[in-house]
């Protein structure tokens, strides 16, 4: 027998926008107990709005990481992040500014405060990084708090206050059934999940603009055959680079720059997929990057 719908259950989206590196990816993995985005301390890691679900008795919750606003050089990928950062605002639920109260605030906050200005469904301002001690930049945060329907402040690193954000969210979802099933966490699927780990990877071991010119795609996922040992799963992925050059820094001296790489993979992809797996990557110069 199907469960009596409960009239009063909430579902919606609410998106996390701010500048780079404030910490959205961060948050979101917080938010739904599982690594749905990636994470880097470089700028501009996030290039998809990644939907993670929060499951609650009285609603559901689906958070949307967006691309970071970063003030650099102007460049197609850039343009590309802000825009899909923008898009992603539409039909939206709540905005959630994350900001960094570690870090002074910058011309890529005022292009996140410009971006909100017209926006008037409610807005929550969550500071983040609670956990670094003698935060320097807490204050002019706060005073922007009027702006906001709420103001929360909160470590996605140590999860404090983590719940207090959902408690804040939750009634402002509108009435209706929720939009995903019962432990759905994300909209990402498998494949994409995988080369989202290894370009987290290329991002945390590899240096200056490798990591922006530079796309992963999936070969193939497939079960070992039998003359290999092992209950493994093969996965073979190829890491495109835009210049032959970047070839070599990726593959490193002796290959040890993307062993190094697989060696950090594989164990977040064998606890995405439930297995153990045998991880081939293989570099290959493609100039029309897709990403
Ligand atoms: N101490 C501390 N560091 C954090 C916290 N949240 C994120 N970080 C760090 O901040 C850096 C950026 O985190 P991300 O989650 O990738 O930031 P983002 O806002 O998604 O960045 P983009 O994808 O570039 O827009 C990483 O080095 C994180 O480890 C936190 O609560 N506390
Ligand atoms: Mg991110």
């Amino acid at each position: 027998m199907n469960p009596v719908p409960n009239p009063d259950f909430r579902a919606g989206l609410a998106a996390l926008i701010g500048r780079t590196n404030a910490g959205k990816s961060t948050l979101i993995n917080a938010l739904v107990d599982a690594k749905v985005a990636i994470v880097s301390p470089k700028p501009q890691t996030t290039r998809h709005a990644v939907q993670g679900v929060v499951h609650r008795p009285e609603g559901q919750i689906v958070f949307v990481d967006t691309p970071g606003f970063f003030k650099t050089t102007r460049s197609h990928l850039v343009d590309r992040l802000h825009g899909r950062a923008r898009a992603a605002l539409a039909g939206i639920d709540v905005v959630i500014h994350v900001a960094d109260p570690s870090r002074a605030m910058g011309e890529e906050d005022a292009m996140v405060l410009e971006v909100l200005a017209p926006i008037t469904i409610p807005k929550i301002l969550c500071l983040t990084k609670l956990d670094i001690p003698d935060l320097k930049f807490r204050e002019p945060w706060l005073e922007l708090a009027a702006d906001y329907h709420a103001t929360i402040e909160l470590s996605a690193l140590t999860g404090r206050n983590v719940d207090t954000l959902v408690d804040a969210v939750l009634p402002l979802m509108p009435p209706g059934p929720a939009l995903y099933e019962a432990g759905d966490q994300t909209n990402a699927h498998r494949d994409f999940r995988v080369t989202e780990i290894i370009r987290e990877k290329i991002y945390l071991l590899t240096g200056d603009e490798v990591p922006y010119r530079t796309a992963v795609q999936l070969d193939h996922i497939r079960e070992r055959n039998e003359k290999q040992a092992g209950d493994f799963l093969h996965v073979k992925a190829i890491v495109l680079v835009a210049e032959d050059r970047y070839k070599g820094m990726l593959i490193g001296a002796g290959g040890r720059k993307i062993k190094e790489i697989g060696i950090a993979a594989r164990p977040d992809v064998e606890t995405l997929l439930g297995q153990k797996i045998y991880l081939e990557l293989a570099v290959r110069v493609d100039a029309r990057l897709p990403d």
